[in-house]
């Protein structure tokens, strides 16, 4: 048996392994985090270690909570919070190489269901001065398509009436902050880091509807007083797996429950607007702007779009790793021209951004061998994925009148991948929260189908999942799109994933029709701002 990883092992470690370059038992907790999966320990938990370093401010120990799971709780807890960051990458002979460090930023780890007070009293302590989020889509409760807090989730119904025990992220941040206030300590920063178009604007708006419920005093004065910065952020970190953790534990010689595994590239660009301070990210790699939304809409649109395609068009195909099917030629070739010819043109002038090595990198990253990344589990939760991926693409290239096939060909093989079973038959789950109402939606469109004459029948089936307003919103009623999808859909069915990225690759991009005035005019902001006075 290997000793364990924690502060008592942690100067015994080898040379080339990294370790916080600070003292530890100096650290003040600042940051409470919400969700603490491998991204945020491979990403903000990885820049505020670095960035304590740099800094010697020893006020930004994390306190991680984990809403439901407790299982990294009991992996970190003997460890004293320390955990392995392995980046991994190939060297010039393919070789898989990899650089360990062990970060020291997490300072404690809670589990929200077993003890929501506890978050809620953490949350009001007067150290705290940031509380980020790494919750995934689906922890903010809201509609994909529209961005509101949808009332009818049981989460939300739940936490409307149990102030001291809530269970989402939105309740705990709504009471937490509600304590603060009542004991009159200042406000803080509430910075969403996930992959949400305005993520800090959607949460501020999530935020206040929920505490306009409760409280109009509470509401103005989070309003006034706390800040929700948009942020970018990027780093590819699929989940750890046992071949990850005995590697690790064998370079270590002490034996760590959870490493993180994640590629070499990091991005982060924030709004600089903290209620109480911040620590220097900026020692990590991280760009402070007056405005995030070209770079959340470059990085939504041009690495997560592909992504989810990559994975829809592989699962779909068999492939288990995102890089075997970025090797597969036409695959590569497709997303090649999807970025070139229908991404990149909706994401012109970004400052300091060149698309043209922006989109090879993206390539080349999907590519690394030495880092596993399953399909699968880009995957998963496509519902709250796609509005902001792939269709916000969509949307603008429909006004333009510009061609849409690839992005139709992703979106296709999203709707088809939800049949749950590969090309060879075999059938795999379908995680996503709206699963039941999207597997319901499949099969009312095949009734339609069968209902409608022959040459009708790709039609209506498109129309019919266009339709599914929480996800496709206002798509629904774009002639251009359904058309477009129900295309791509029919090649998907009839024929498979090569034959359509084929004809795709093929097919000279067909004449669209003038955008109509209309048309333009009703496409609705996805994010209503909430105005709640002062
Ligand atoms: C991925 C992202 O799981 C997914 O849906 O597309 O987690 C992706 O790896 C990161 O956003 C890259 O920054």
């Amino acid at each position: 048996m290997l000793e364990r990883l924690n502060t008592e092992s942690l100067p015994r470690l080898p040379a080339d392994v990294e370790k916080p370059a600070y003292d530890r038992g100096r650290l003040t907790p600042g940051i409470v985090h919400l969700g603490l999966g491998a991204f945020h320990r491979a990403h903000q938990a990885l820049a505020t270690d670095l960035a304590m370093a740099a800094s010697q401010d020893l006020s930004w120990g994390i306190l991680g909570v984990s809403l439901r799971s407790a299982a990294t709780r009991d992996a970190l807890t003997p460890q004293d919070g320390l955990y392995t960051l392995a980046l991994r990458d190939s060297g010039p002979d393919g070789e898989p190489r990899e650089q360990l460090r062990v970060v020291g930023a997490v300072q404690r780890v809670m589990v929200a269901e077993e003890d929501p007070n506890a978050v809620l009293e953490r949350i009001a302590y007067p150290q705290t001065r940031i509380v980020s989020l790494t919750i995934t889509e689906k922890g903010y409760c809201h509609e994909p398509a529209t961005g509101h807090l949808r009332w009818d989730d049981p989460d939300i119904l739940h936490d409307l009436d149990n102030p001291i025990r809530p269970r989402s992220a939105i309740g705990l941040l709504v009471y937490g902050l509600a304590l603060r206030r009542e004991r009159g300590l200042p406000p803080l920063t509430l910075l969403s880091c996930d992959n949400l178009q305005a993520n800090g604007d959607t949460l501020r708006s999530l935020v206040l509807a929920f505490a306009l419920r409760i409280d109009v005093a509470l509401t103005s004065w989070i309003d006034k007083h706390c800040t929700f910065p948009n942020s970018m952020v990027d780093r590819i970190v699929p989940a750890t797996r046992d071949d990850d953790r005995e590697r690790i534990a064998q370079r270590l010689g002490v034996q760590d429950a959870w490493p993180v595994v994640a590629e070499p590239y990091l991005n982060w660009v924030i709004e600089d607007k903290f209620a109480a301070g911040r620590p220097a990210w900026e020692a990590a790699g991280a760009t402070f702007v007056a405005n995030a939304a070209p770079y959340e809409r470059l990085k939504l649109r041009m690495v997560n779009g592909p992504h989810s395609a990559l994975a829809y068009l592989g699962a779909l195909l068999g492939i288990g790793t995102i890089h075997e099917a970025a090797a597969l030629p036409p695959l590569r070739a497709f997303l090649d021209d999807m970025m070139r010819h229908e991404i990149a043109p909706t994401l012109k002038g970004i400052p300091d951004v060149g698309l043209e090595g922006y989109r090879h990198r993206f390539l080349a990253r999907v590519a690394n061998p030495a880092l596993p990344h399953p399909t699968q589990q880009i995957a998963m939760d496509g519902s709250q994925k796609l509005p902001q991926r792939l269709l916000a693409t969509i949307r603008e290239r429909l006004r333009g009148g510009d061609d849409i096939r690839r992005l139709a060909l992703a979106v296709a093989a999203w709707l088809h991948y939800l049949r749950g079973e590969d090309v060879a038959g075999r059938r795999y789950p379908i995680q996503d929260p709206l699963a039941g109402p999207v597997t319901k939606l499949l099969a009312r469109a095949d009734v339609a189908a069968r209902a409608a004459a022959p040459n009708q029948a790709a039609h209506r089936r498109a129309m019919v999942l266009a339709g599914y307003r929480p996800v496709f919103g206002d798509l629904g009623k774009k002639p251009v799109f359904i058309a477009a999808l129900a295309a791509q859909l029919e090649t998907l069915r009839e024929h498979g994933v090569l034959h359509a990225l084929e004809a795709v690759a093929r097919e000279p991009a067909p004449a669209m029709p003038a955008p109509d005035a209309v048309d333009a005019v009703a496409v609705a902001p996805l994010r209503e701002p909430v105005s709640v006075g002062a």
